[in-house]
This record gives structure tokens, C-alpha cells and sequence, in this order.
């Protein structure tokens, strides 16, 4: 029975750390250690619900895997030994002090993250800008949000989205192009559902090269060749403009450029956009209707639009059919972009790419920053381009940039073009990462490691996609001697002071967040997104507010440009005439299948938290690059093969899977692992740094790869309870040499294990086996062995009271999901014996596969949904027997798509 006494006395409301939604959660704890977490019932966000990830945060974050004390490297190819945070940033104030004095302001830069809250953003952006004088300050949101805040600020003057989430729920029609919402976005994906449950007569309208899980709610889904949302977007306004829906008298007082728009998009006829997209004119000309005659559109979108060498065009194209239509400023109308990061909007706020500066001004702009410096006290901000993240780390590979500090984003795995990364970060003379736990890629290049807090642990403020602001207050202090990023930066700054500007004033007196949020929110006084009536106890009182909020204001501002003007010279917002541009490396002969990556449910890119939690990895259990069931038999595939996949810049071994939500010609693989739980550089080392010409964002969904099967006979499987973070910390390394590996957490937080499948071409020396044995603790005690060393083959299964505990088959794996089924149910049968000590590989039974879990928080497996459906279950029907989709609901989709597959058989 497990604890079930309520150990947790106290409340802290708080928000989720995960996604732009920024769902608010009531974190239960005792003051010490956090045991349980519900949604906020009182947050405007989520209304007191949370999807899979969310529900989990309080099983994530084993202390084993977070950095706890600032490590110290003092010369390359030494170990980092344990030091005190007085030597470790005087120390590395001295360095950066020596750096800038030998090399000037540009040859040091900062990394930073749309997961920091504003208050540790605005402290970072004041170190670079006012103490150390560079722009070379950027942010992941490059990666991920630079693309909207371009098509926002070219389309319509100012980087704000203008909507709210209710306006998903009031919409009449809904265009949601490369968006995974039911995934990435999942409580904003329920409320849809609800409102198109409510009101069935609403139209959605999905646009991405896969049939996800997002188009399960779609009466329309258009499949579009990757890359080609540009001639969509302006195929669709020749038919709008064809048929007369839109709105003259909108375009005429509110707008500019229309004519010169009007004339691109003469050239986008319905039959050529139709061949050019992939789609049937048909619903070319449907989706035109829908939208033309909706009383209200909105569309929603995220990195299938901004992620691409056409970003910003794509953005704007968008926009340009919300201005044509006057579906802008309105009830359940408008271009609403949805962020990805639980505080991207609190970045861009405070201006934490090198091309802004906080209050949504420009680095460019020498009026911006004669204001700032001002603001600051200083004589001046620099004048100098700062880098983009691309073209940052390549700047750091050419050696330009001798010192970089990077905080809360693991650019070791989350940049494209890996290899290169990588190459970059070993060369840095001196890297600082600031992060919450040890386990990421990039710390390994760490010569300075500061431990931060995390979630429930820190205070400060966030803004989520509808620009609303909460108060994230901590619950419990953070483990050892983490500390709040803000107070690590101020610390660091007033040291790295006292070497750049003694006897000065201090910049950074602030002794707390709220002490920051009060000095940055004057910086937006009088500009588009004026917070500066806000306040701690505004937040606290009224609860979270939407920006604009200038002082005196009673209220936050639901919509923007209800009155037609926008914040551009003229007051009109701007039609953009761009062409479409094919995307970069769509025909290469030699890589002829296009990668596109993205995200699952159930991880949060690197994992360095979601791969903790054993439970997040029932959905899906390891890395594997999906491809349309006829690009498998054209290479003479099958499912659950090992390949080779590679592009231009690197490869991966991986196993492949029949997956028809895809079109020929196309691969998946999600983004999200890394060098660590799968051996190679991950997924980015195959995806293309070539970035947008306006926005600098990257292209991530679109590389040209070729798979080719891999001959790796020898292979190794092995699963072992207890102790998961270190053991998987020991195991690691030794997995260097083989081809493939794989590691991972699975089962359930009662009983976690590591989970480990490898292959290599032929058996690993004796020692390394031996080693790796010790490591599973299957080389002595109570286990069983079988040996065939003349066939390579080694079977141990270690039993304690009855139960498996560690399982190791080497040579030959055919019998490890029937082991792995054995370890689940937490029992041994006769038949385990007699096959252990017997020559035979494949199991009794032929050793089907356990199937994935499906509900999480139920932990119901397609299996038993499968039946379920095969005894006539409908949805309600599997929901009452099974509690599948009764909890979070991320699980929704997928069940309505195992109903849709097997239907119920009609009753007679
Ligand atoms: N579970 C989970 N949720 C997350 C995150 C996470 O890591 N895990 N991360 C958060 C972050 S930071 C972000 S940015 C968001 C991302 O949220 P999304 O952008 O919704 O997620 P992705 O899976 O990256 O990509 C969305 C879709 O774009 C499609 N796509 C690819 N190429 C094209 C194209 O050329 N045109 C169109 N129209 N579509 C295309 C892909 O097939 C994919 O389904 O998710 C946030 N939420
Ligand atoms: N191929 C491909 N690559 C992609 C994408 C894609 O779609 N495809 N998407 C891109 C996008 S949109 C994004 S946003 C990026 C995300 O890429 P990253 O920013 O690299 O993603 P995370 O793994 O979330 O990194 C955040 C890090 O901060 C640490 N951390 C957590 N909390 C704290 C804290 O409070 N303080 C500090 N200092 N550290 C903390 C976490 O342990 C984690 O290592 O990936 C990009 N890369
Ligand atoms: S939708 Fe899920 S991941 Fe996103 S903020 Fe809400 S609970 Fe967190
Ligand atoms: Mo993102």
C-alpha cells in the first residue's frame, strides 16, 4: 500500500513550468520537500485543470539528477571540483573582468531562456547591456518565438499578441497551422474541445504535413507539403479576394500595402497553390469558404510557422488574411500565436534577444537606448549588432567569443546542427551553466556550474500566450545551495562591478525578485505593453492580469486594436507582400526524405525534467524515426528496425516505425532527445542551422535525410530497479561504443527502472559486459545465468522475494518484452526457469510486446482500450469501465483515433 497519509499541509499557488499556456497549479508541500500538485481552480488559464506533464511536476526532479553545488573546472581536461559560490563567482567575475579588458565587450556573450522568469530575464539583459556593454545576448526563444515577434512587429507595429484564450472558446472558425495543440499546447486543446462540444457548428481547420492528434477536432485537415504555408496563405486570399469576402471598408481605413498585396496574390491561383501544397483544390476552395464566411476567425499557429527559413513571411502572410477580412480586434477573432515556453512573452517583454531592449524596444534604435541608459544611469548601451543564436555559436566555434554564460537551456541538444555545437562549446575558453540539473549535455562543457532553483522553489512573475502576467510564488527552498537565477546574476554582477566601475553605485542592489519586477515595469511606461500599474500585490489580490496595465488602470486589457489603429507611423497596420520561397535542402537526391521534428506529449524537450518520472515514458519509450509504411517496404523495412539515418551534417542509429499519420516522403522524429538517453548527438545533429533572413530563427522542421537499415546483430537488453538517476549516471559512459543505446526510465513511480536496449556489430569485450553487469547488480547474489559463449549469448535475471529485479540478455533480445511483461506484473512463473537454463532465445509465447500506455494518469494501455472497443465501449463507455481520459484528458485524442480505427460495432 503506498503512503497515503496527508503529509502535505501547506498550499502555494504557483504556475506550471511547462508550457505557454502557463496553467496555474496549487503546490502541495510541507515547507521542506513538495508531495502533490493541482491545478489552480481560480486561474483563468486552466480553471483548475492540467494535462499530463503538469499533474506530474511533483514526481519529476529526483534530486539525484539536479546540481546542488557550484562546480569549478581550473584548467581544460581537469575535473570540476565542488566550491563555495564566493570562489566560484569571484572566479569567474575575474575571468569575464580579464576577458573584457583583453578582447572588449563583444568577445563575451550570454544564452538565456524563455523559461526564466522576467525578473532573472531583466537581471541578465542588465549585466550584458549596462554593466558588460554587449548585445550579444540571445535567447532560445530564437529558436522558437523570433518568427511571430518579426510577422507581429512588420504586420502590425508591436511584438503583442492581440487575443485571449477565450476567443478560442468564441471563434466561429479556427485556422490552426503547425500547431500541435492536443500535445503541445493541451489545456488550451480541452477548452476547444469543450467549446466545439458546445457548439459543433464551429469549424476547424488544421494545416500540417502530419495528421496529428490536433486534427482529431478538425472538419478540415489540409496536409500541405512542408514548407508551403506561404502559398497557402496567399492561395487563400485570392479566393477570398475572388469571392468578395473581405472587408473593403476595413482595408481601407485601417490598413496599407493592400495593392501591391492584392497584386502577389494574383499569381496564387486556387489550382496552382492546390498542385504546389499537395492538397485537393477542393478543400483549397473549402477552407477559403470557411473562413470567408465566418462571422468570427481566429487562427492559432507555432513552430510549424516559425521555424522555417520563411518564418517571418509566414507570420505575416497569416495576418494579411485576418486584415483583408477585418477579423482583427474583435470577439473571437484574430492572429493569435501561441508561445512555447512558459514565459517567452516575459523574454520579449524585457527584451531578451541582442536585437531588443526591455519595453519592446529596439538595440538598434539610438533613441531606445538613450532612454534605457538613461533609465539605468549609465552614459550610453552599446551600439554594436549583438549575435543571434546561430550565428552566436558560431562565433563561439571561430573563437570569438572567449567566455559564455548560459542559463536554463541546454543548447547542446536543442540547437540544430549539433556536431558544430558541440565543436563550439569544447573550444570555449570559459563556459558558465547556470542550470537546474547536472544531468544535461551542455554541462558537460561546463568550466563554471552554478546550481539553480526550480520550479516551486523561486519567486517571480511570468506572461503566458494571452499576455497575462501571474505571480509565481515559491513553496518550498531550494535542495543544497541551488539559488534563484536572479540572485546569481546580481551576485555575479556586483562582483564583475567592483572590477569594471569601482566605487560606483551598484547596478544590481536588488535583494529581492520583487525588487526587480519594480525597476523593469517603469521601462514599459507608455509603450505598447505598459504593466506599470501592476504590482505583487495587484497579481496577488485580483489575481493575474493581461497586459496592457499602465498605472491606474483597474482592469488588464483583453483585446488589443478594437479600435483599428495600431501602433505603427501611420496608426494602419501593414499588408506584407512576400513570394513564396521553396524551403531550403527540399530536393536533395542523395537524402531524398524530408525530417520533420516536433514534440510528444509527455516530454519536455531535453527531459533533463519530464525523463525523471518514470510514468512519462509509458506514452512513449524511446526514440524512434517514424516513416510512411511505403518508404519502409521501398527499403525493405520493417517496423522495429535498426537504421541509419543521416543528413548532410551527422547520423543517428535508431530503430524505425510504420507511421501513416506521415506522407511519403516524409520522416518524424521528436526533438526531443539528446546525447544522453540515446547514444549519438541526438536529434539535432541531422537538422540544418540555415535561419529565417528576418527573425534568425532556425529551420528545425524541415532536413534532408536517407535512412538505410543497420546490421547490428549483437544485441543488449538489460532492466533494473532501484536507484534509477544514478545507475543511469554509471551506465552511461559505458555505451560510448556500441552503435545504438538507448536509456530510459520506465514502469511507474512505485517501482521505477532503468530500461536499456542497445546493438553493436558484434559482441562487446568480456570486461565492458562484465562491468556493465556489476553495474545492473546481475553478477552475483540471487540470479540466474545462462551462457553460450560460442553464440555469444547471455541471459541473467536477478529474483528477489519472487520477484524480477534486473534482467540482462545479451547476444540475442527476442524474449525481453516478454521479460519486461514478467517485471510489470511483479511475478515469475514456471516457464521463466525452464527458458533461463535452457539454449532457447525466444520466449514461451513468441513474446508479444507489452503496448504503449495511452492514459497515464489511469495507466491504461492500447490493449486494454483495444478491447475494450472490440466489447462495443464508445467513449463514454471506455471512460466509465476503464477510467481512461478521466483525469487530465491529454489521452483523448488518441482514444478517439483507436475508436475511429476499430470502430464499435454497430448493435444490431
Ligand atoms: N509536450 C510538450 N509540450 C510543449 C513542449 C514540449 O517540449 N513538450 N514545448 C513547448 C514549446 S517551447 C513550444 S515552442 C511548443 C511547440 O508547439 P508546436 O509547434 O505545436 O509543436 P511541434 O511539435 O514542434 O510542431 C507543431 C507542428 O508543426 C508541424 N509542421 C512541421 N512543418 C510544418 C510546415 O511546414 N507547415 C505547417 N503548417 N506545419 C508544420 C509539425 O508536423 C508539428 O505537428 O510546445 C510547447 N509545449
Ligand atoms: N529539432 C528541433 N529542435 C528544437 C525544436 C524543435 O522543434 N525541433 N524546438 C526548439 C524550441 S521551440 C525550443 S523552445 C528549444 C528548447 O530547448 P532548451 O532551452 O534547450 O530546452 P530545455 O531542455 O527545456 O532546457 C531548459 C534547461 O533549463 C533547466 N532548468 C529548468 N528550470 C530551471 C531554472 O529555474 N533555472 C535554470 N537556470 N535552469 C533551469 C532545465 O534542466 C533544462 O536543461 O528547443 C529548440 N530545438
Ligand atoms: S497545458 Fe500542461 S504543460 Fe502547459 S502549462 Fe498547462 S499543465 Fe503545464
Ligand atoms: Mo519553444
Amino acid at each position: 500500500m503506498p503512503d497515503t497519509l496527508p503529509h502535505s499541509n501547506r498550499i502555494t499557488a504557483a504556475t506550471c513550468c511547462y508550457c505557454g499556456v502557463g496553467c496555474g497549479v496549487l503546490i502541495e508541500h510541507d515547507g521542506e520537500r513538495i508531495h502533490g500538485v493541482q491545478g489552480d481552480p481560480s486561474h483563468p488559464a486552466n480553471h483548475g485543470k492540467l494535462c499530463s506533464k503538469g499533474s506530474t511536476l511533483h514526481l519529476t526532479g529526483d534530486l539525484d539528477a539536479r546540481a546542488l553545488y557550484p562546480e569549478l573546472r581550473l584548467g581544460k581536461g581537469l575535473a570540476r571540483a565542488r566550491s563555495g559560490w564566493d570562489s566560484a563567482l569571484d572566479h569567474a567575475a575575474s575571468v569575464f573582468a580579464e576577458t573584457l579588458r583583453e578582447h572588449g565587450p563583444d568577445s563575451v556573450a550570454f544564452y538565456v531562456s524563455g523559461q526564466l522568469l522576467t525578473e532573472d530575464y531583466y537581471a541578465f539583459n542588465k549585466l550584458a547591456r549596462a554593466l558588460v556593454g554587449t548585445n550579444n545576448i540571445d535567447s532560445n526563444s530564437r529558436l522558437c518565438m523570433s518568427s511571430a515577434v518579426v510577422g507581429y512587429k512588420r504586420s502590425l507595429g508591436a511584438d503583442a499578441p492581440p487575443c485571449s484564450y477565450e476567443d478560442i472558446e468564441l471563434a466561429d472558425c479556427l485556422l490552426i497551422a503547425g500547431s500541435n495543440m492536443a500535445y503541445a499546447h493541451p489545456i488550451l486543446f480541452r477548452r476547444l474541445e469543450a467549446a466545439k462540444a458546445a457548439r459543433p457548428e464551429m469549424k476547424i481547420i488544421v494545416v500540417d504535413p502530419r495528421r496529428t492528434d490536433t486534427c482529431e477536432l478538425a472538419d478540415l485537415h489540409l496536409a500541405i507539403a512542408p514548407g508551403t504555408d506561404v502559398a497557402l496563405f496567399h492561395g487563400l486570399l485570392h479566393l477570398l479576394l475572388a469571392d468578395g469576402s473581405y472587408d473593403i471598408a476595413y482595408i481601407e481605413t485601417h490598413t496599407e500595402g493592400f495593392d501591391t498585396l492584392r497584386e502577389l496574390a494574383a499569381d496564387y491561383p486556387p489550382s496552382e497553390v492546390a498542385h504546389l501544397c499537395g492538397i485537393d483544390e477542393a478543400d483549397l476552395r473549402r477552407a477559403a469558404e470557411l473562413i470567408g464566411k465566418s462571422p468570427a476567425f481566429l487562427s492559432l499557429w507555432c513552430m510549424g510557422l516559425n521555424q522555417s527559413t520563411a518564418g517571418s513571411a509566414k507570420n505575416s502572410a497569416l495576418i494579411n488574411l485576418h486584415l483583408a477580412t477585418g477579423q482583427i480586434g474583435k470577439i473571437g477573432a484574430g492572429p493569435f500565436s501561441l508561445t512555447g515556453q512558459p514565459n517567452a512573452m516575459g523574454g520579449r517583454e524585457t527584451g531578451s534577444l541582442s536585437n531588443l531592449l526591455p519595453g519592446h524596444r529596439e538595440a538598434g534604435n539610438a533613441e531606445h537606448r538613450a532612454e534605457v541608459a538613461r533609465y539605468w544611469g549609465v552614459d550610453s548601451l552599446p551600439e554594436s549588432t549583438g549575435l543571434s543564436a546561430i550565428e552566436l555559436f558560431d562565433a563561439v566555434r571561430e573563437g570569438k567569443i572567449k567566455a559564455l554564460w548560459i542559463a536554463c537551456t541546454n543548447p547542446a541538444q536543442s540547437l540544430p546542427d549539433q556536431q558544430k555545437v558541440h565543436e563550439a562549446l569544447a573550444v570555449c575558453p570559459f563556459v558558465v551553466v547556470q542550470e537546474a540539473f547536472f544531468t544535461t549535455e551542455t554541462c558537460k562543457y561546463a568550466d563554471l556550474l552554478l546550481p539553480a532553483a526550480s520550479w516551486g522553489e523561486k519567486e517571480g512573475s511570468v506572461t503566458n500566450s494571452e499576455r497575462r502576467i501571474t505571480h509565481v510564488r515559491r513553496a518550498v527552498p531550494a535542495p543544497a545551495e541551488a539559488r534563484p537565477d536572479w540572485a546569481i546574476v546580481c551576485d555575479f554582477a556586483r562582483r564583475l562591478e567592483q572590477q569594471l566601475r569601482p566605487g560606483l553605485p551598484s547596478l544590481f542592489d536588488f535583494d529581492s525578485a520583487q525588487a526587480l519586477f519594480e525597476e523593469y515595469k517603469h521601462l514599459t511606461q507608455g509603450r505598447d505593453l505598459d504593466l506599470s500599474g501592476l504590482s505583487y500585490a495587484i497579481l496577488d489580490d485580483q489575481g493575474p492580469q493581461q497586459w496592457p496595465f499602465p498605472a491606474g488602470a483597474q482592469q488588464g486589457t483583453a483585446r488589443l486594436y478594437g479600435n483599428g489603429i495600431f501602433p505603427t507611423a501611420s496608426g494602419r497596420a501593414r499588408f506584407i507582400a512576400d513570394a513564396y520561397q521553396p524551403p531550403r535542402e527540399a530536393h536533395d537526391a542523395d537524402f531524398p526524405l524530408l525530417l520533420n521534428t516536433g514534440r510528444l506529449r509527455d516530454q519536455w524537450h531535453g527531459m533533463s525534467r519530464t525523463g525523471t518520472a518514470a510514468r512519462l515514458f509509458g506514452h512513449v519509450s524511446e526514440a524512434v524515426l517514424g516513416l510512411h509504411p511505403g518508404e519502409l517496404r521501398q527499403r525493405g523495412l520493417q517496423s522495429g528496425d535498426l537504421v541509419q539515418l543521416r543528413s548532410r551534417r551527422g547520423g543517428l542509429v535508431l530503430p524505425v516505425q510504420s507511421d501513416d499519420t506521415l506522407r511519403p516522403g516524409q520522416a518524424y522524429l521528436p526533438m526531443h532527445w539528446g546525447d544522453r538517453f540515446l547514444k549519438g548527438l541526438g536529434t539535432n545533429v541531422l537538422t540544418q542551422p540555415a535561419f529565417d533572413p528576418l527573425s534568425k530563427q532556425p529551420e528545425l522542421k524541415i532536413s534532408s535525410v536517407e535512412v538505410q537499415k543497420a546490421d547490428l546483430p549483437w544485441q543488449l537488453f538489460a532492466l533494473v530497479e532501484e536507484d534509477v538517476q544514478r545507475r543511469f549516471e554509471a551506465l552511461r559512459p559505458l555505451f560510448e561504443g556500441f552503435a545504438y543505446a538507448n536509456l530510459a526510465p520506465t514502469g511507474r513511480e512505485e517501482r521505477p527502472a532503468l530500461l536499456i536496449r542497445a546493438a553493436a556489430e558484434s559482441a562487446p569485450d568480456a570486461a565492458l559486459l562484465a562491468q556493465i553487469d556489476a553495474l545492473l547488480g546481475v553478477d552475483q547474489g540471487p540470479v540466474m545465468a545462462y551462457d553460450d559463449t560460442k553464440r555469444g549469448v547471455g541471459k541473467r535475471v536477478r529474483i528477489e522475494e519472487g520477484r524480477i529485479v534486473a534482467v540482462r540478455l545479451a547476444g540475442e533480445t527476442a524474449a525481453r518484452d516478454w521479460l519486461k511483461g514478467l517485471w510489470l506484473q511483479g511475478t515469475t512463473d514456471m516457464d521463466l526457469r525452464r527458458w533461463l537454463l535452457a539454449p532457447l532465445a525466444t520466449p514461451p509465447g513468441g513474446g508479444r510486446k507489452a503496448s504503449k500506455v495511452v492514459c497515464n494518469c489511469m495507466n491504461v494501455s492500447e490493449d486494454d482500450i483495444c478491447a475494450g472497443i472490440a466489447q462495443n465501449l464508445d467513449l463514454d463507455g471506455l471512460k466509465r469501465e476503464l477510467k481512461c481520459g478521466t483525469s487530465c484528458g491529454s489521452c483523448v485524442p488518441e482514444i478517439k483515433r483507436l475508436l475511429a480505427k476499430q470502430p464499435v460495432a454497430a448493435i444490431a
